[in-house]
């Protein structure tokens, strides 16, 4: 790969991973990939979901409501998720398998009470920024390369905002695993293709660069 190439790593922790709080369906199947591409990416980067226990996304904190419902927050729709990704939880640790000791950088996200971040770059509210668009231009990256959790959200939002701030985007899609409601990934990859961002495998970059 190119040095303006960067992979983005998004959200493999314990809680998106068989026996977490918000079990994506064989999360952690991503992170034997995630690593293998590890060898061919000079520049990585990770995203974790980092909610203190008060957030507005987690259904506990809206009296009567059930996990997986849909309320309106100030700033539109918003899924009321059980509670996961605490700070300085267990939850909230990445996969102990997958390789963190090279990647460059990390970005906390949702870690306002008020506001959920689903993507990497802008939070629910689409406004309020992280720095990551501004961090990337810095550093001169100008395709993203996106694996992780879960395909119909955090990677979804991730890979439509990375377009809209210029970049060349690839979801590696063997790299990704969706939590699918209500037909969630269906709806995420027709999304996709229409913002003209491109389905990879991991096998096809892997070959390309041995
Ligand atoms: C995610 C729901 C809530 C994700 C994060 O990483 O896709 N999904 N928080
Ligand atoms: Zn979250």
């Amino acid at each position: 790969m190119n040095s303006d190439d960067c992979l983005i790593i998004i959200d493999v922790q314990n809680d998106f991973c068989p026996g977490g709080a918000l079990a994506v369906p064989e999360g952690d199947a991503v992170v034997t990939v995630i690593n293998s591409l590890a060898r061919v990416f000079s520049h990585r980067i990770l995203t974790q979901d980092w909610h203190p226990a008060d957030h507005r996304s987690f259904a506990s904190n809206h009296p009567g409501a059930s996990v997986m419902q849909t309320a309106v927050l100030d700033y539109g729709p918003q899924v009321l998720w059980p509670d996961h990704c605490v700070q300085g939880s267990a939850g909230a640790e990445f996969h102990s398998g997958l390789e963190t000791q090279g990647c460059e950088m990390i970005v906390r996200k949702g870690f306002r009470s008020e506001i959920d971040s689903y993507s990497a770059f802008y939070e629910n509210d689409q406004h309020t920024s992280t720095g990551l668009a501004g961090c990337l231009r810095e550093r001169g990256f100008q395709k993203l390369y996106l694996a992780g959790l879960a395909t119909d959200f955090c990677v979804l939002y991730s890979a439509l905002d990375g377009r809209k701030e210029g970049f060349e985007v690839y979801l590696i899609e063997d790299a990704c695993r969706a939590i699918d409601l209500d037909g969630s990934l269906a709806v995420a990859l027709d999304q996709m293709k229409r913002a003209d961002i491109h389905l990879v495998q991991s096998a096809a970059l892997l070959s390309r660069s041995s």
